[in-house]
């Protein structure tokens, strides 16, 4: 018994074992939570399958949520498997890696439109699918960067892109109230993933955030995991439309102490 048992969930996102999504995964799982995953192309099938497997799940679904229709398709092919789901894990963002770096203003127009596609609109098209699979409710959660608040060096139109993906996150939670669906972001300090690792200026990224953090380090993907499942279990029932930092609390500094060099 756990306190995600007899729920199913569908988590989008995980590339490798050192995912954010995986982390939420291997927690939902943990606390009782029966999974299905999605994954963007065969390459990231074959590496998904001994994890889910880990977990006790077969069911992999194909979801490049970058192609037209697709959303709708996975989730039709989900149906056919289940027929009510109780909660989603939308981590996926992408952006040119030739433009995550300079100055913001350099951003393409198609990069710009790819990025907020990928990143941000496929939350929203997640939230029109899944909501015909919850009759009785569910939790929505997403995944963002401080970098969508605040800028960062090299972020650029990713931020622009959590941004959007923030401010959707408000108005799906006011859209499916109603319906008992809550819609949540948790935003993660950096951490050594697929995403974070091959990027500019990484190191100084991760060991600004660690030095000025209060708790003195950046969160690993068992509390972001941890903070998940507490965001897709009923001990979040009253919490809707919410900013979540799993980020050692980092966010919070202005001026860091002298102390701290
Ligand atoms: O959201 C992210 C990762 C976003 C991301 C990463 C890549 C790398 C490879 C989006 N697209 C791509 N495209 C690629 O080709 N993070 C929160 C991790 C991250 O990414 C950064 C960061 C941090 C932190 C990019 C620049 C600066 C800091």
């Amino acid at each position: 018994m756990g306190i995600l048992s007899g729920k199913r969930g569908l988590i989008m996102g995980v590339a490798n074992e050192r995912s954010a999504a995986w982390g939420i995964a291997a927690a939902a799982a943990s606390h009782g939570a029966e999974l299905a995953f999605t994954y963007q192309i065969e390459g990231f099938r074959k590496r998904l399958e001994p994890l889910a497997a880990s977990i006790g799940s077969s069911l992999l679904i194909e979801c490049d949520v970058a192609e037209d229709g697709a959303i709708a398709k996975s989730f039709a092919e989900l149906s056919t498997s289940w027929d009510s789901l109780d909660f989603v894990v939308h981590a996926i963002g992408f952006s040119d890696k030739s433009e995550l770096k300079g100055a913001y203003y350099n951003t393409s127009r198609q990069n710009f439109a790819d990025t907020m596609l990928v990143s941000a609109f496929s939350f929203t098209e997640v939230a029109a699918a899944a909501r015909k699979m919850m009759p009785n409710g569910g939790s929505l959660l997403t995944m963002s960067y401080l970098g969508g608040v605040r800028t960062s060096p090299n972020y650029n139109v990713m931020g622009v892109a959590k941004a959007a993906l923030e401010a959707s996150t408000r108005y799906l939670a006011v859209d499916l109230g109603g319906e008992n669906i809550r819609v949540n972001t948790l935003s993660a300090g950096p951490m050594r993933t697929l995403a974070g690792s091959a990027i500019t200026g990484a190191r100084h990224i991760f060991r600004h955030s660690e030095k000025h953090a209060p708790l003195g380090r950046n969160p690993d993907i068992e509390e972001v995991g941890r903070a998940g499942v507490y965001l897709l279990s009923d001990l979040s029932s009253g919490v809707t439309g919410e900013l979540h930092y799993v980020d050692g609390g980092y966010h919070h500094i202005g001026v860091p102490s002298e102390d701290v060099e």
